[in-house]
């Protein structure tokens, strides 16, 4: 198996059992317009920190799968250029090209459980896209087979919602949903739909984690963190702006991988940054969710 190149804090974070949240990096290179990506990139890194758990962006970097990357790899990243987006499916073909890809969920988990992290956290999951094609992430697939926890804010209404959620369950996939009794949408708190498990406590998720792991479950484990409150854009006004954008891309044809770059960078536009701003503090507020869970995780292992 491939070992991802670490960078000492991680190695020696791991060797001493503490805690490590893995973070993505297509919210990076295919998120996030640069510079505001990259310094984000490194916020996000800080809050993790201040919670005590060390933090592991994961990309690869000349065909390296890496978990860690130093202030100018994160900086490559964000500038974009030669930079594509690989889901775990890709990750071969980038070690043998020698390409530098920011990884999506689907690899950045692959990737986590390579290095033997746990714990993951990002903005928002791909799922099921809108009408009637057939375009489901890898990210739902690969949490059906890779056990990695991973903290996200919902899943945006870019996405089919209901049937995202459908295709979880079918997958077996545990699905909690943090301090909420709704599954969120991503830029609002509320999507209408009850679905996954409701806990307020980061040590009674971590617990339900090692309840899968002790079960064989063999899958990742999905947490929804809906976005602070302050930060919540308004349902309606946004809801108009994805439906606008939905249509645009129809009109394009646009396909495959490149759907939701397209839909992210439309919002981001329409909205004058507003979108951006409510990515960012999710983000955040998800990092720092993942970081508790990691903590009350290291905890329960060196009791055990
Ligand atoms: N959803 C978001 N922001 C993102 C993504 C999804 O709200 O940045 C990114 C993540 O990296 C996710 C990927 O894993 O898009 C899913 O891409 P696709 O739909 O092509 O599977
Ligand atoms: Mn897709």
């Amino acid at each position: 198996m491939i070992r991802p190149q670490m960078t000492p804090e991680m190695e020696a974070a791991l060797a001493e059992g503490r805690p490590v949240v893995a973070l993505e990096s297509t919210i990076i290179s295919h998120g996030m317009p640069w510079p505001r990506n990259a310094e984000v990139a490194l916020q996000v890194e800080d809050a993790i920190r201040q919670e005590g758990a060390v933090p592991a962006t994961v990309a690869v970097i000349d065909g390296r799968p890496c978990a860690g990357l130093d202030e100018d790899q994160i900086a490559r990243l964000g500038q974009g250029g030669d930079v594509v987006k690989a889901a775990s499916r890709d990750l071969g073909a980038c070690i043998v090209r020698g390409a530098t890809a920011g990884t999506t969920v689907s690899a950045t988990m692959r990737i986590a459980a390579l290095a033997g992290i746990g714990t993951f956290a990002t903005g928002g999951i791909g799922g099921v896209h809108c009408g009637d094609g057939m375009d489901v992430s890898a990210d739902l697939t690969e949490l059906s087979a890779t056990d990695v926890l991973v903290v996200c804010a919902g899943v945006k209404s870019i996405l089919d919602i209901p049937r995202t959620i459908e295709v979880l369950e079918t997958l077996r996939v545990p699905v909690a949903v943090h301090g909420a009794d709704e599954f969120p949408a991503f830029y609002t708190r509320r999507s209408g739909i009850v679905a996954g498990e409701r806990f307020d406590d980061p040590a009674d998720i971590a617990a339900v984690r090692a309840a899968n792991a002790a079960l064989g479950l063999g899958t990742g484990m999905l947490v929804a963190n809906p976005i602070p409150m302050a930060d919540a854009l308004d349902a309606e006004q946004i809801g108009a702006t994805i439906d606008a954008a939905l249509a645009e891309a129809e009109a394009r044809g646009m396909a495959g991988k490149d759907v939701t770059p397209f839909l992210l960078g439309r919002l981001n536009d329409v909205t004058e940054g507003r979108a951006l701003a409510a990515n960012i503090a999710l983000v955040l507020n998800n990092a720092r969710l993942a970081a508790r869970i990691a903590v009350a995780e290291a905890a329960a292992r060196s009791e055990a």
